[in-house]
């Protein structure tokens, strides 16, 4: 029985784990998600990559806009925008209900893994959804515009400001969310999704814990490139990586996840140029339900053979 663990952010990782689920069980799949997107707006507590992964999977999430929901209503911002409130960042009518509930429940106590176990089940959700700690752990951007939040930068300035570096605050303090390690010990197969290294991935391996769980891991450790042709699908992915002073490629990718990784599964048009680990190719880009489930399964395929 395959035990797939994908370490995955927003939007690009959604799509590599609802493809897992068309072609595993879903109670075999388990998603480790990036937090460090998290925070607090309007006194509610956001979670935007958790958020994506559970519309995406239980087909609600707004495919235009690759976040919050499809069919949404947006009467809330409107009159908050006539209040004089921050409409930098926009909650849907629909989304902001999920907000609530989840604010709700964190200021009775309860932890953000519970919450995220919960809803994925008011969803309907088969996988098993993990954050990558209980713990709070906000990305942080050093820009050339100075210190900013993750969603300042992300959605307030539209990524347009230089990174000079990114932090994880907390992360060396914090813990992997229960049931983070033992989902690793136990997988069969460990994937990085296609989500941006930088920003999404790395979060997740900030964790002391996680990170020395994968470098002891037994399972294959398989990253699908976020890169296709030098460019990221979606999101600031090349600009960064420029602004980091690195070239835009596979093998950069590849240095940049060292050690963590045995394979690097990249899109057919991208070069072979050696990235010092093994290295698959298929069509990476996912637009529909077969794109996803076809990377999914090249993926687990490439991660069988490096087990062998
Ligand atoms: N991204 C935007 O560019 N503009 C928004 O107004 C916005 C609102 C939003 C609300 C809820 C949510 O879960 C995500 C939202 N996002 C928005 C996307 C979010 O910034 C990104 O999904 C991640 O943080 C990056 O992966």
């Amino acid at each position: 029985m395959t035990r797939a663990v994908v370490l995955t952010g927003g939007v690009g990782g959604a799509k590599l784990v609802h493809g897992l689920i068309d072609v595993l069980p879903a109670q075999d799949v388990t998603a480790i998600v990036n937090t460090g997107d998290d925070f607090r707006h309007l006194g509610l507590h956001v979670s935007p990559d958790i958020d994506t992964l559970i519309y995406t999977l239980s087909g609600k999430a707004n495919r235009t806009l690759g976040w919050g929901r499809e069919g949404e209503s947006w009467a809330f911002m409107q009159v908050l925008r006539e209040l004089g409130g921050p409409d930098w960042f926009q909650l849907g009518d629909g989304d902001l209900a999920l907000h609530v509930l989840r604010s709700l429940a964190l200021a009775e106590g309860r932890t953000l893994s519970a919450v995220t176990a919960d809803l994925a089940d008011r969803f309907g959700i088969g996988c098993t959804i993990l954050p990558m700690s209980d713990a709070s752990v906000p990305t942080i951007i050093d820009s050339d515009e100075g210190r900013l939040e993750f969603q300042r930068y992300f959605v307030e300035r539209q990524c347009r400001p230089s990174v000079r570096a990114i932090h994880f605050e907390g992360a060396v303090d914090a813990a992997p969310a229960p049931g983070v390690l033992e989902a690793i010990a136990e997988a069969n197969m460990i994937l990085i999704a296609p989500s941006n290294p930088f920003l999404s991935v790395d979060p997740i391996l900030a964790i002391p814990a996680i990170r020395k769980a994968l470098r002891e891991r037994r399972a294959p450790v398989v990253a699908v490139s976020p890169l296709i042709g030098g460019q990221a699908v979606k999101g600031p992915t090349a600009k960064l990586m420029a602004e980091l002073g690195l070239a835009v490629s596979n093998q950069s990718i590849a240095r940049h996840y060292d050690g963590l990784i045995d394979g690097l599964l990249i899109d057919t048009g991208d070069q072979r140029d050696d990235p010092g680990v093994a290295v698959s190719a298929c069509a990476t880009l996912m637009k529909d339900r077969e794109d996803k489930a076809r990377v999914a399964s090249q993926a687990i395929s490439f991660a069988t053979r490096l087990a062998q």
